[in-house]
């Protein structure tokens, strides 16, 4: 593939396409402490097209466990088999992560490449990383999750050198044993850091100013909005993960109607927890918003699916002050905003999703009355601010919360006698129909 700057200069770099199958196991979602669940598999082939492979087939199976030793049951690893040599297949990418031993069982018996969904991920992070800081952070996600894989590395590049999967690190690593890999990531690390206390100087004087970050699932159109909101020229494409670089714009209206917009690196279903580990540089921008506007694709096969996948990330994001097990969302207001309406019923969506989300926009970036919409919602919230109040409210009245859960706006949640105590981001509108209408009593000290 050519990079990114090939494309734009209107060069072709392009190596014959690998000639993927993609496969996926369905597990019940109690598999191994919640790592099961439904596989993606339209999402996959989108990941694989994405990484340059051309799909040309696809297989699916469901089990109540994987097999040990090379996850699929032996009658579909024998259909595998048979798909792998009819349709010349150079690659086979499964959606579920495979241990390092049933990878080599798997690409011992196919006789081709082997990905997991992690490895597919990285490779794409590692293809469009164009920054410094982006190159080093796919670099230590690579390594990190490599460290224990690098036997496999070892016949795997044996096989093929230069395919999908093998970018990044490259040969110098493997050459290297794990002690030489463990003191590279050392030295990621600090450099990551050191770019990172850089950045916090340089961004000091912003401190005062209100930050809106874009957030939301790959693809769900965050940079189109940056761009017709800032009219900064973020690239624009409709391929996963074509930003990775934090790119922040001062968008200034009056003296009284200005905030920053940072548009960042997109969310996935099950983004590998080395990514974000890594990403945290990056991410921080996530982490220091006053306002995350979440921005849905509403013409995705499921949107719902794909905001709960976005509160799983942020769940990751959120400082660790917590106890155990904790699952507490970032605590920061938030705006949702369901983007690419022009390609639904927009008013059946509305009515519905609306409804579940009260206060969300519907809009098309590719509109520019959708990003005029999106920067008058972020500076109503600026200048019309939400809070944080902790409430005693009657258990009959539960089911009030029911649209602050949706909106992961309930913080805390505890229960006493015929109450229940909740802590809730809200604005001064609905504190007052709370305590007006439902019989809700404002907690002091909160
Ligand atoms: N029809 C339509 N297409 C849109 C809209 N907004 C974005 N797109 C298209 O959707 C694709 C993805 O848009 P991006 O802005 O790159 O999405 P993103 O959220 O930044 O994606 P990543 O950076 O890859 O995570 C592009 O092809 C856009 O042209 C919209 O409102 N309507
Ligand atoms: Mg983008």
């Amino acid at each position: 593939m050519g990079t990114r700057q090939d494309e734009q200069a209107g060069f072709s770099t392009e190596r014959p396409r690998e000639r993927a199958i993609v496969v996926g196991v369905n597990l019940p979602d109690a598999w191994l402490g919640g790592k099961g669940g439904a596989c993606d598999l339209p999402e996959l082939a989108a990941l694989a097209d994405t990484a340059g492979a051309e799909v040309v087939g696809r297989i699916e199976q469901t089990r109540p466990k994987p097999e040990s030793a090379t996850f699929l049951g032996s009658g579909k690893l024998a259909e595998l088999k048979e798909m792998v040599v009819e349709r010349e297949a150079t690659l086979v990418v499964f959606d579920n992560d495979l241990s390092p031993a049933q990878g080599r069982n798997l690409e011992k018996h196919l006789e081709v490449n082997i990905l997991d969904r992690t490895e597919l991920i990285l490779d794409i992070f590692a293809k469009h990383a164009s920054t410094r800081q982006s190159r080093l952070q796919v670099e230590l996600a690579q390594l990190q999750y490599l460290l224990p894989r690098l036997t496999r590395l070892w016949s795997h590049l044996e096989r093929q050198a230069g395919g999908i999967g093998t970018r990044g690190p490259g040969e110098t690593q493997l050459e290297t044993d794990r002690r030489l890999l463990g003191r590279r990531i050392a030295v990621l690390r600090n450099e990551l850091k050191e770019i990172e206390s850089n950045r916090r100087t340089q961004t000091a004087s912003r401190d005062e100013v209100f930050k809106a970050a874009l957030i939301g699932y790959t693809n769900a159109g965050k940079s189109t909005l940056m761009n017709a909101i800032t009219q900064a020229d973020v690239y624009v494409k409709d391929q996963l993960f074509a930003t990775l670089d934090a790119t922040t714009r001062r968008v200034d209206v009056d003296e009284r109607r200005r905030f920053l917009l940072t548009d960042t690196v997109g969310f996935i279903r099950k983004l590998p927890h080395h990514l974000v580990e890594s990403f945290k540089a990056t991410l921080q921008e996530v982490r220091d918003a006053d306002l995350l506007v979440h921005v849905i694709d509403a013409s995705a096969e499921d949107p719902a699916h794909q905001i709960a996948s976005v509160d799983k990330v942020l769940r990751e994001l959120a400082p660790k002050k917590a106890k155990a097990g904790n699952v507490e969302p970032l605590q920061k207001p938030m705006l949702m905003v369901f983007n690419k309406i022009d390609l639904v019923d927009g008013e059946l969506f509305a009515n519905r999703y609306g409804r579940m989300y009260p206060g969300a926009l519907f809009v098309s970036g590719v509109d520019p009355a959708g990003g005029a919409a999106v920067r008058d919602a972020i500076l109503d919230r600026r200048l019309g601010g939400e809070m944080i109040r902790t409430v005693r409210l009657p258990l009959a009245k539960l089911g009030v919360l029911s649209s602050f859960h949706r909106t992961q706006s309930v913080l805390e949640q505890s229960f006493e006698g015929d109450f229940c105590l909740a802590t809730l981001r809200l604005s001064e509108i609905e504190l007052n129909r709370l305590l007006s209408r439902e019989g809700a009593e404002l907690i002091a000290d909160s």
